[in-house]
């Protein structure tokens, strides 16, 4: 079912005042707290979900002052949008912002499939309607041993799993991309499979760090960061931060991801960032980020372990990687 358009334009950054992004991040610490009752979470973690407020109400928000919550500054917003990886608008890293300006990302619909009581598809803006975006800084580490951390704008996935009422046969959670080589100069290539897609377990999918993403820096998503959705799973390389997606589809069976299916040896379902499991070519025990020539050591979990470590309490990560 469409569901018919009622606003014009996707939320506009400009009505989600700098006092809404406060509030909301006194929110999610509230929740992460009301949550930390069934979940057990270590004091430690709750302070970490504490992000630095970087502005009081009525105060303007500048997101290049933001930091982590371990205190990392944020990248630039020209290093964030020019140094991606985008394999729809080419392989090297400058492609996608000098490929994309013709990709156009509205209007867009997104259908939500598989087994949940609510399936839909839905024009963005109707999709986007029920959710509150917050701001959030974090932290994302590539397979290739780059990060960068990144102001992101969006909503706990889980959120929106809740609304859509899975049933008890959906255990997994796939994402797809959008197929559109008339606009996706690397999609008439075939150097991927296309479409793009990603995949996570439902607790993956419900933990409070998993985000759908609409935008950087308190703008809407720049189209070589994934405009106008995307997914950002902060504690997994980022190859699982599928970009522009179509479709969200509640499965039965671990759904297949795209560099699996193209080097299944190198790259698993996973994909949590672990220093402790080499990839098969270059070691992940150290990473560069974008404006830094140092080398940094490359944390458990990309720094969340607090938050996510219990998901795979038991697990083999050398075999599970
Ligand atoms: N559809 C799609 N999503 C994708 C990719 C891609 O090639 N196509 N690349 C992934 C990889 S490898 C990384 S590191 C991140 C990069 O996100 P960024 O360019 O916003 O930093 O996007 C991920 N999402
Ligand atoms: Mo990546």
């Amino acid at each position: 079912m469409i569901i018919r358009v009622k606003r014009p334009s996707d939320v506009p950054s400009s009505e989600i005042t700098p006092e809404d992004v406060y509030l909301n991040r006194r929110r999610f610490i509230r929740q992460a707290a009301a949550g930390a009752a069934g979940l057990a979470l270590a004091p430690s973690a709750l302070a970490a979900m504490e992000w630095p407020s970087p502005a009081g109400p009525g105060q303007q928000v500048d997101y290049s002052k933001l930091k982590s919550e371990l205190g990392e500054p944020v990248n630039s917003y020209k290093d964030i949008t020019h140094y991606n990886n985008f394999y729809e608008f080419g392989t090297s890293k400058t492609d996608p912002a000098e490929n994309s300006g013709d990709f156009h990302p509205r209007p867009w619909t997104v259908a939500v499939e598989g087994h949940v009581k609510n399936p839909g598809s839905y024009h963005l803006e109707e999709f986007l309607a029920p959710y509150k975006l917050e701001d959030r800084v974090y932290r994302m580490r590539c397979v290739e041993a780059w990060s960068i951390v990144v102001p992101w704008r969006g909503f706990p996935l889980a959120d929106l799993v809740k609304r859509v009422e899975p049933t008890g046969d959906a255990k997994f959670v796939q994402f797809t991309t959008i197929v559109r080589p008339s606009q996706m100069p690397g999609q008439r290539t075939d150097v991927l499979p296309w479409p793009y897609i990603e995949g996570l377990r439902l607790d993956e999918a419900t933990n409070p760090l998993t985000l759908l993403v609409t935008g950087l820096y308190g703008k809407d998503l720049p189209n070589q960061d994934g405009a106008p959705l995307r997914l950002i799973v902060p504690w997994k390389y980022g190859f699982k931060g599928i970009k522009s997606i179509v479709r969200i589809r509640f499965v039965e069976d671990m759904p297949h991801n795209t560099w699996w299916v193209v080097n299944p040896h190198e790259y698993g379902f996973y994909a949590n960032v672990n220093p402790n499991v080499p990839h098969p070519r270059w070691s992940q025990a150290t990473e560069r980020r974008l404006g830094e020539w140092r080398r940094r050591k490359t944390l458990m979990f990309n720094g969340y372990g607090d938050q996510v470590a219990q998901m795979y309490a038991g697990m083999d990560l050398h075999r599970w990687f």
